[in-house]
C-alpha cells in the first residue's frame, strides 16, 4: 500500500479562511494546487496472484492513500471524479462544516460524476480518522462503500501516539459482497449470556430478509499469505493503526502470541490503555494499539474464526532470523469490553450537570424471504423531521435501545462522544465517534452540541443505513 502521502504544495490561493462551501464543477480545473487529490476511479485489487477484482479506489488503489495532515492547519483537497457515479467523500471523525462534511443528507453537494470538487478543511481532531464513500448503495452491490472507496487519515496533533519503532495503518476489509438469507455479522461469537436489556417480551418471529455477506478477506489489499509480511525484530514497539472498513460486518482480530496495548478508539486516546488478546472494531471504528515484540517466530495475525481468516483477513508477522511456518494460536479469550479503557472502569460517571437526555429505539422490520429489511428510529422512517432538534453549547446523554437481533456499530457525523453506559456497564473518559450497540443491548453516550449545522446519525452497516437505519440531528 502507498504509504506516500498525495501533494504537499502550499498554495492556498483558494483557500480562504473560513471558506465553507466546496467548489463544485463539471469541468473547470481550478487555478493553483491543493494540498492533496484525490481521483475517483476504476482500480483493481490483487489480494492473491490468482484472484484479482476491480472496483473502484482512490489513486489508483484501495485503500487509497494514507493522508497525513496536520491537526488545525487548513488544508485544500481536490476531489476528482472519473466514474459515471455521482460521489462524496466523508471525513469520518473529523469536526468539519456540513457542506464539505461528505454527506448528501448534510447538504454537501455531490461531487458530478466526471466532475470535480475543491474543498478546504481544517483537520482535527488529532488522530486516527478516515476518509470513504458516502453515496447509497440500495440493492447494487457495486456502489457506496462496498466499492475500494476509503483510506486512513491521520491527523497529527503534535503529541507522539507512545513510543514506537515501527507504525503501520492497516485496514480489515472483505470484498465481492452478495445478497445472502443467513444472518452474518458476529452471531456465532455474540455471547448469549451478555445482558439483553432491549430484548422485547414478544420477539417478532417473521422471516428475515437478505442480509449482505462475503467470503473473501484482506488486510488493505492482500489476503493472507500473499501480501510481504510485516517485519519485525525483538523489543520492537510496533503501533498498529486498524481500521474495520467494511461495509457489512463487525470484526476481530487477533495476534498469536502476542497481547495488544490499546492507547486509542477512534482515534482518541484512552485513560486506561488495557492489554487484550482479541479486539473487536464495528464497522467505521479505529483501534491505535501497540504490540510489544517480545515473542521471536513467524506469526499469524487474523481473524480469530478459522473461516474468516482462510478466506484472507490476516497478515504474517516475520521476526528477523526465523525460518519456521507461521503460527496461528487460538487467542484464550475473545473477550472485548470497551469500558476496560475508561477511568474507574465500573465505577459510575459524575451526572453532568444540566444534560439532557435524547432516547432512541432501532428495530428491525423484517423483509421476508428474498426482500430486505427495513430500519426505524423512534418508530419512524428517516428523515425525522425536527425530532432531534440541538442547542449549542447543550450536553447530551443520547440512550440507544437495540431492539433488534444484530449488533450495530452507530455513527455520528462532525461530533465525537463519550461512551457512558455499555449495557449496564458504566465508564468514563473513553471519547469515540462510533459505538457498537450489542444485540438487544443498550449503550448511552454523551456529546456537546457544538458543531452547528445538520449532522447525520446512521449505523455503519451500509445496508441498514440505506433501508432507514439512520436520522439527521439539526440545530435550532
Ligand atoms: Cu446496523
Amino acid at each position: 500500500m502507498a504509504l506516500a502521502q498525495a501533494g504537499t504544495a502550499k498554495l492556498p490561493l483558494l483557500a480562504q479562511d473560513g471558506m465553507a462551501m466546496p467548489m463544485t464543477s463539471a469541468t473547470a480545473t481550478p487555478p493553483g494546487h491543493a494540498d492533496y487529490t484525490l481521483r475517483i476511479a476504476p482500480v483493481t485489487v490483487e489480494l492473491a496472484p490468482d484472484h484479482i477484482l476491480s472496483t473502484i479506489g482512490y489513486n489508483g488503489t484501495s485503500p487509497g492513500p494514507v493522508l497525513r495532515m496536520k491537526e488545525g492547519k487548513p488544508v485544500t483537497v481536490d476531489i476528482i471524479n472519473d466514474t459515471d457515479t455521482p460521489e462524496l467523500v466523508h471525513w469520518h471523525g473529523m469536526l468539519i462544516p456540513s457542506a464539505v462534511d461528505g454527506a448528501e443528507e448534510e447538504g454537501t453537494p455531490f461531487v458530478p460524476p466526471h466532475g470535480r470538487s475543491r474543498i478546504q478543511i481544517t483537520p482535527g481532531p488529532a488522530g486516527s480518522r478516515w476518509y470513504h464513500t458516502h453515496a447509497m448503495s440500495m440493492n447494487d452491490l457495486h456502489k457506496g462503500t462496498y466499492t475500494g472507496q476509503f483510506g486512513f487519515v491521520y491527523v497529527d496533533g503534535g503529541n507522539d501516539p507512545g513510543r514506537n519503532d515501527q507504525e503501520l495503518f492497516l485496514a480489515l476489509r472483505d470484498w465481492e459482497p452478495f445478497f445472502s438469507g443467513q444472518m452474518v455479522d458476529m452471531d456465532e461469537m455474540e455471547d448469549p449470556t451478555a445482558p439483553q436489556p432491549e430484548r422485547p417480551a414478544v420477539l417478532n418471529t417473521a422471516p428475515s430478509g437478505l442480509e449482505v455477506n462475503s467470503n473473501t478477506y484482506s488486510i488493505n489489499d492482500k489476503a493472507l499469505g500473499s501480501g510481504e509480511p510485516i517485519r519485525v525484530r525483538e523489543g520492537q514497539r510496533v503501533l498498529f493503526h486498524f481500521l474495520n472498513a467494511s461495509a457489512i460486518e463487525n470484526r476481530r482480530i487477533a495476534l498469536a502470541g502476542h497481547k495488544f496495548q490499546v492507547i486509542a478508539l477512534d482515534g482518541n486516546p484512552v485513560p486506561n490503555p488495557a492489554l487484550l488478546e482479541t479486539l473487536l472494531l464495528g464497522a467505521g471504528e479505529r483501534i491505535c494499539a501497540i504490540v510489544e515484540m517480545n515473542n521471536p517466530g513467524i506469526w499469524i495475525m487474523g481473524a480469530p474464526e478459522d473461516d474468516i481468516r482462510a478466506a484472507g483477513l490476516g497478515v504474517i508477522v516475520e521476526y528477523a532470523n526465523q525460518h519456521k511456518q507461521p503460527q496461528w494460536i487460538k487467542p484464550a479469550s475473545l473477550a472485548y469490553d470497551l469500558t476496560l479503557f475508561g477511568n474507574n472502569s465500573g465505577a459510575a460517571t459524575p451526572a453532568s450537570q444540566n444534560v439532557q437526555p435524547i432516547d432512541m429505539i432501532f428495530e428491525k422490520i423484517p423483509g421476508g424471504v428474498g426482500k430486505f429489511n427495513i430500519f426505524l428510529v423512534n418508530g419512524k422512517p428517516y428523515p425525522h423531521e425536527n425530532e432531534f432538534v440541538l442547542h449549542q453549547g447543550q450536553r447530551y446523554r443520547v440512550t440507544f435501545r437495540n431492539r433488534t437481533d444484530d449488533a450495530h456499530p452507530l455513527h455520528l457525523h462532525r461530533h465525537t462522544w463519550e461512551v457512558v453506559d455499555l449495557n449496564g456497564k458504566l465508564t468514563s473518559g473513553v471519547i469515540k465517534d462510533t459505538v457498537v450497540v450489542p444485540f438487544y443491548g443498550r449503550a448511552s453516550v454523551e456529546f456537546t452540541a457544538n458543531q452547528p449545522g445538520l449532522t447525520l446519525f446512521h449505523c455503519h452497516i451500509q445496508q441498514h443505513m440505506d433501508y432507514g437505519f439512520k436520522a439527521l440531528f439539526r440545530y435550532a
